[in-house]
């Protein structure tokens, strides 16, 4: 078997050679995982730090998410929407009832789903807040990531995600994030159909808003009849330390976006949920994806959300993410070369006291590598540290070992 993988200078030539060069990937190259362990081709073990971006919330390969996965798989993967299957009702039916929404709309990337969030809410703009034609607008955030297509990047005031991809999509209004004055101001116009956040700026280097940011802008949107969008692909699914980021401040959004974790990083499978007011105002024809609600997926998701429930994933990362940020801020007392610590939960982040343009935080992560820990840099000098929610509280102490071995090496 083992002569069958390939050595990880091999794999990394032919990613180089033959595959588009729109990533910037750390070193190592792996080829297996297990909860919040991941093995790369040479068998060297790293704790995974990054969670694929927050999509293995449960852990990798978790055997009952693999186990239905294969289940499923073996009786009907996909038919389309032309027809019923057996799975999509019931998968709709337990998302509804979690989340306590009156309809669900199945996508697969979480691009689409915020993409399906867009289409609802001008829809709605026109057929219930009455929006002339073609007017109206959305708000959306300073800072904020939703995915890359044409239309998303258009909201986007990151140069890398932007430049070169235009012309935009109009209808987009950008307001600075975490600015109560900001959301008054422009949720007063009465085009503006929707407001568009994420709970916690995940690209943006993990930034927590201040307490009661997003209560503001619930409000407001009741105050101004506009569809408060929330995005937590990345923040949902117990990440933070509660099923959904918005409970912290008990956020109730019109439409809710999901992704990621929500198939436990088995397949993608996003999700947007809304009451009939807002989701019936899609007809048939109007919206939809070849493999948008497939059976697959749909099993797959109950499961992956019913080991969250049963493994007490958000209790876990809101108690250990107390236990890792303690620990961090204990690393700072005896080292300069990290600022600040900051997130909720179990997604956390860590700024390093160096230009954005600067080597260090690279180096940290390829020195983290090197003692058993995979994280990546975000914007030049932020690390994101968000393990997958399975992580015991004698592994967290390990891993800020690790972590707090590297930072004190590359200070002195
Ligand atoms: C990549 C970031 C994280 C997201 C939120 C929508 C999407 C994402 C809040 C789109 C996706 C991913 C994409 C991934 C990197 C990653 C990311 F650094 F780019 F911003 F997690 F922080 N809304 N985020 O975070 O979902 O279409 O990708 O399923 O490699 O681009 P998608």
């Amino acid at each position: 078997m083992i002569d069958t993988i390939l050595s990880s200078q091999a794999a990394i030539d032919l990613e180089e050679k033959y595959g588009a060069h729109n990533y910037h990937p750390l070193p190592v190259v792996l080829h297996k995982g297990e909860g919040v362990f991941m093995w790369d081709v040479e068998g060297k073990r790293y704790f995974d730090f990054l969670s694929a971006y927050s999509a293995v919330n449960q852990g990798h390969c978790h055997p009952r998410i693999i186990n239905k996965l294969i289940e499923q798989a073996k009786e009907l993967t996909l038919t389309s929407r032309a027809f019923y299957n057996d799975k999509l009702g019931v998968a709709e039916k337990f998302v509804c009832e979690l989340f306590g929404y009156q309809k669900a709309l199945f996508m697969n990337s979480g691009a689409e789903a915020n993409e399906t969030a867009i289409k609802l809410a001008r829809k709605w703009g026109y057929t219930k807040k009455n929006i002339p034609d073609n007017q109206a607008v959305i708000v959306a955030a300073t800072k904020n990531f939703h995915g890359r297509t044409t239309t998303i990047i258009s909201a986007s005031t990151d140069a890398s995600s932007r430049k070169g991809f235009g012309p935009f999509m109009p209808g987009f209004e950008i307001i600075e994030y975490d600015n109560d004055a900001a959301l008054e101001k422009a949720l007063a116009n009465p085009n503006v159909c929707a407001l568009w956040l994420e709970p916690i700026q995940g690209e943006a280097g993990v930034y927590v808003p201040k307490d009661g940011y997003l209560k503001t802008a619930e409000q407001l949107c009741r105050k101004h009849n506009v569809l408060l969008m929330m995005d937590e692909i990345q923040t949902g699914i117990a990440r933070t330390g509660k099923m959904l980021a918005s409970d912290h401040e008990g956020v109730r959004a019109d439409i809710l976006i999901l992704g990621k974790a929500l198939s436990g990083g088995v397949m993608p499978v996003s999700l947007v949920l809304a009451d009939d007011p807002i989701m019936l105002v899609i007809k048939p024809g109007e919206h939809g994806s070849t493999f948008g609600g497939n059976p697959l997926a749909a099993a797959i998701c109950i499961e992956a959300l019913q080991v969250v429930a049963d493994e007490k994933l958000a209790q876990n990362a809101e108690r250990l993410g107390q236990v890792f940020r303690d620990r961090m801020k204990a690393l700072m007392k005896k080292t300069k070369l990290i600022t600040l610590v900051r997130g909720k939960g179990l997604l956390n982040a860590i700024v390093i006291n160096d230009s954005p343009d600067s080597e260090t935080a690279w180096n940290l992560c390829v020195e983290f590598a090197k003692n058993g820990l995979l994280a990546k840099p975000t914007h030049g000098n932020i690390i994101r540290l968000a393990p997958p929610l399975v992580i015991t509280e004698e592994q967290i102490h390990e891993c800020c070992d690790i972590i707090e071995k590297c930072v004190l090496k590359m200070d002195s």
